[in-house]
């Protein structure tokens, strides 16, 4: 809901004491140090309700939102289907649309100037993401701060957006509580009805300032005089009820003193109250365990699997279902084919063949197999497209190439009792989805691992305040924590400003309350993504993922790589386990004493580094890669640092200077290196690392492909060879 009101809704609705209220309001009395205003609080409560055929208690949950105006509501739709997924998971809550309600409370300036309400209006009929439907109550104070409705909409009523979705409109004169009360039920009716969204327009007016400090007479006096000679509403309707007998005056008058008299000892107990942690906590989550540091470490604990389990979950979910005469489209048979192969034990002799999509599928795969007591759902939702993938990589659903026919194999295991797996291709939007998916995670917990796909990384901007203001705060703000899974699509390919960066320093500047990689190859993928569900701690996770790397034969694992007592390796060295590029191009480096120069990178670069270091015959270079951006891994670089004591240090990424991970890892990078420093004849200077990348530049990327490529070839060759001079290639 909006701020407006909201103290009123927490405690007439939800029984929040005054006193703690105005303690709150007093605010110098807190055992903790951060959280959020008193106004963008949540709120749970069970009430009891009377209702014509009885008395009934009703679970209520008021969802924390930001400041943001109308961004809690595609959060709201995600928790509400997440409630009702656990009420009923064998319909998928189907069953359980009627008996859990979303009700957004909105301004009227909001509803109709913020484009996320028609976002999230779109999803109301979906499959995917319907809950049953929302009612809307627009509180339309018939102003917005200072702005009048002439300035602020082009329709009518600010209600008028709704009728692009179908929704019903009911106009209610705020003036008449009786009026609002039967709106009200008509509305909760019609939903419960029709299972669609239904919108309730409450006409009314602002009698004050839009906060303590404002007064509204100064742009609007005439309005204001008005309002002040109109009775309030309270008024108004007490001596309606005195007139029409069903209260006497003296009545009135004892309800009003008792009233006031509440109202001085309930202000006269905040002292009472005491803000702690648990009082603040409005997630509608038990508290999990876990950490809430900046630099919670996540540890790598083995998320390997048996082999012979991993060959038996290719076979199963490569194979069409087998009592039909379901035909898979030769593509995706060839490609399923060729999975199968890439599992046999003979082809991992050599390089390995197991590509990034099939790590994947085998860590759904694995996840799913083995159901812990609570968890319901494996859910792969949004992300345009993702259920066949961008790239043409996924195929989470194939189609019978006579009939059509959907058949989705990781839903379909035939191995045992397993979790249920859901993909699901989501509209086009960025905002409302990852802030559904991001309520949905948040409800589920660690009973569900939810990913959501940006179609390329850059569109996640489209979503950036659900990024900024619940991925990246949530937990520190409201205690609202979540699993959430960002698969964003990330690297230089030649394709333009768009499509090239998903814009990763926004979220590694913030230094943020999640957990971000970008891991070089498939098993680092399936490790990531085991270690999500295993890991004790509750954290986003942010996972920068290839493109053209998903079909680069070089990106691919060996089973080895996925067997037991393997794990997700925060950073990888030549040589290590994890290196499997190094088996690829198979160079013999000098011994450690005598590399000269080490590459420090992530990603994507780490391939056309050893590639043209392979092709030149460099054996005095190491490349250490980081697979994990966030926490950083100082522990696990300065062990790779220390093995090489001649080298001088690079940084090399693809991103311009300004852009990419460079001012983030290079201090860090500086303090691991100053803190393994071994030997004090080591030249400093020689340590400094530098840096080779793209210069400065206001667009992430050249939307020239001759350009890109001759950039491209500079910097290999610049992180390869160059020695004093390193610096932005000019
Ligand atoms: C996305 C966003 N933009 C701007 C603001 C600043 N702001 C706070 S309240 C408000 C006016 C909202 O008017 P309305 O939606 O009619 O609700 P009211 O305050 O009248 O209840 C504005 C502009 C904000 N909080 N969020």
């Amino acid at each position: 809901m909006a701020h407006r009101g909201r103290l009123n809704v927490l405690h007439n609705v939800f029984g929040k004491p005054l006193g703690a209220i105005c303690a709150e309001i007093v605010d110098d009395r807190s055992s903790f140090l951060v959280g959020d205003v008193r106004y963008h609080l949540g709120a749970r409560a069970v009430v009891d309700v009377d209702v014509e055929r009885g008395a009934k208690q009703v679970a209520l949950t008021l969802v924390p939102n930001p400041s943001h105006l109308e961004m809690v509501n595609a959060v709201v739709s995600g928790v509400v289907r997440a409630k009702q997924f656990k009420r009923d998971s064998q319909t998928e809550g189907a069953s359980a649309r009627a008996h859990v309600l979303p009700l957004l409370l909105h301004g009227d300036a909001s509803f109709c100037g913020l484009g996320q309400n028609g976002e999230v209006m779109q999803l109301q009929d979906l499959p995917d993401y319907t809950t049953g439907g929302t009612v809307h109550v627009v509180v339309n104070n018939q102003i917005g701060f200072t702005t009048v409705p002439r300035r602020a909409r082009s329709s009518p009523h600010p209600s008028d957006v709704a009728k692009a979705y179908g929704a019903p409109i009911i106009h209610v004169n705020g003036d008449d509580p009786d009026a609002v009360v039967s709106a009200m039920r008509l509305a909760a009716d019609y939903r419960a009805e029709f299972q669609s969204d239904v919108v309730v327009n409450y006409v009314c007016y602002r009698r004050f300032g839009h906060n303590e400090l404002d007064d509204p007479s100064i742009t609007l006096p005439l309005m204001s005089r008005r309002i002040e000679a109109t009775p309030r509403v309270a008024e108004n309707y007490a001596n309606a009820c005195v007139a029409e007998g069903i209260l006497s005056k003296d009545e009135l008058d004892d309800l009003r003193r008792g009233m006031e008299k509440e109202f001085a000892a309930e202000g006269a107990t905040h002292q009472d109250f005491i803000r702690t942690t648990e009082s603040w906590l409005a997630s509608t989550r038990a508290v999990s365990t876990g950490v809430s540091g900046r630099e919670a470490r996540v540890t790598a604990a083995g998320t390997g699997m048996p082999i012979d389990a991993l060959q038996k979950i290719c076979h199963s979910i490569t194979t069409p279902p087998e009592d039909t005469d379901f035909m898979l489209h030769p593509h995706v048979k060839a490609m399923f084919e060729a999975r199968r192969r890439a599992m046999e034990p003979d082809v991992q002799v050599g390089a390995g063949q197991i590509d990034w999509a099939t790590a994947e599928a085998l860590a759904f795969a694995s996840l799913l197999m083995h159901p812990c007591e609570k968890r319901w759902e494996n859910h792969v939702p949004c992300g345009q497209d993702c259920v066949r993938g961008t790239f043409n990589q996924r195929h989470a659903a194939v189609y019978c190439n006579r009939t059509s026919h959907e058949h989705v194999p990781l839903d379909n295991m035939n191995m045992g009792p397993q979790d249920k797996f859901t993909a699901a291709n989501s509209p086009l939007s960025e905002h409302a989805v990852l802030g559904f998916e991001y309520g949905f995670a948040s409800e589920m917990g660690k009973e569900a691992l939810v990913l959501w796909e940006a179609q390329f990384g850059d569109f996640a901007n489209n979503a950036q305040v659900i990024i900024d203001q619940y991925i990246c705060s949530g937990e520190e703000r409201w205690g609202q924590r979540s699993d959430i899974v960002l698969l964003l699509p990330h690297g230089y390919e030649g394709q333009g400003p768009d499509h090239s960066t998903a814009r990763p320093e926004p979220s590694v500047m913030a230094q943020a309350n999640f957990v971000m990689v970008q891991p070089s190859t498939p098993a680092q993928y399936f490790h990531a993504l085991r270690r999500q569900i295993s890991s004790p701690h509750s954290k986003p996770l942010v996972v920068l993922t290839p493109k053209t790397l998903l079909h680069h034969k070089h990106c691919a694992s060996k089973l080895m790589d996925f067997a037991p007592k393997s794990s997700f390796r925060r950073v990888i060295a030549d040589g290590d386990a994890g290196d499997d590029v190094t088996r690829h191009e198979n160079i013999p480096l000098k011994p450690n004493g005598e590399i000269k120069r080490v590459i420090l990178c992530t990603g994507k670069i780490y391939y056309s580094l050893a590639r043209q270091r392979a092709a030149k015959k460099i054996d005095d270079v190491a490349i250490i890669r980081l697979e994990q951006l966030f926490p950083f891994p100082h522990d696990a670089l300065a062990r790779r640092l220390q093995r090489y004591p001649n080298a001088h240090l690079v940084w090399a990424q693809e991103e311009p200077k300004n852009m990419g991970y460079w001012s983030f890892v290079a201090p860090r990078i500086a303090t691991t290196e100053r803190a393994t420093r071994v030997r004090a004849s080591v030249d400093e200077e020689n340590r400094r690392v530098r840096f080779v990348g793209r210069p400065p530049s206001a667009a992430p990327a050249t939307g020239s492909l001759a350009i890109h490529n001759a950039e491209n070839a500079r910097l290999i060759a610049q992180a390869l060879n160059a020695r004093d001079d390193d610096d932005a290639i000019a």
